[in-house]
């Protein structure tokens, strides 16, 4: 599928406010990529697609993972908006036909981020956190104008806010949050 079919078919699964952060996020992507001389096409179908399937039922969120022999954990199955991820890399490969196992990587990890991130999966993590459209975070002008010029002190950024408001509304951490921040605490300024 090319980027407007693929748009057309999120429309309809989405509903309005992330179908708009979806598109956010797929120029965002662009940008990004050209910034840091990744492929753009694959930025913007990996932006595009990294949310399809943020409007699914917790229930469906968990059938789909089992039916497809993915592992989830405990904090996964007590915090099924989780397994976003994991359920968005499944439906863009069997309901987007997505092939390129960069751009499956990189939606299967946007939330909580990895170990060793490549470039991409840099890209769409960041890319989630500053497109235009997002307003609650703080200082999003700093980290907006961070990004296109130090990607990895951006994320250890972005990680930290993130472990902040996490710990403020006693949320469970998933303990790959953890790990991604305490590999790229290294690189904040
Ligand atoms: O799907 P989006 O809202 O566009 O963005 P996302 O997939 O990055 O999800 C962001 C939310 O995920 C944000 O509210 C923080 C939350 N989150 C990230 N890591 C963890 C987490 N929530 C919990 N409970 N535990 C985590 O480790
Ligand atoms: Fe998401
Ligand atoms: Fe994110
Ligand atoms: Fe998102």
């Amino acid at each position: 599928m090319d980027l407007k079919d693929i748009q057309k078919k999120l429309k309809k699964e989405l509903d309005k406010n992330r179908y708009e952060h979806t598109i956010g996020v797929m120029y965002t992507a662009a940008n990004l990529a050209m910034a840091y001389e990744y492929d753009i096409q694959k930025a913007m179908t990996a932006g595009l697609l990294h949310d399809c399937a943020k409007c699914l039922s917790n229930e469906k969120q968990i059938a789909l993972c089992e039916q497809n022999d993915v592992e989830i954990s405990n904090i996964e199955r007590n915090n099924p908006f989780l397994l976003h991820q994991k359920t968005g890399a499944i439906l863009a490969e069997k309901d987007y036909e997505i092939r390129d196992p960069e751009i499956l990587h990189a939606i299967s990890v946007h939330t909580t981020g990895c170990a060793n991130m490549n470039l991409l999966d840099k890209i769409i993590f960041v890319a989630d956190y500053i497109e235009p459209g997002r307003d609650k975070a703080s200082h999003l002008q700093e980290l907006r104008c961070e990004a296109f010029h130090d990607i990895n002190a951006c994320i250890a950024d972005i990680l930290y806010d993130t472990l902040h408001y996490l710990n403020h509304k006693n949320s469970a951490i998933d303990p790959t949050t953890q790990l991604v921040y305490e590999s790229y605490r290294q690189y904040e300024k």
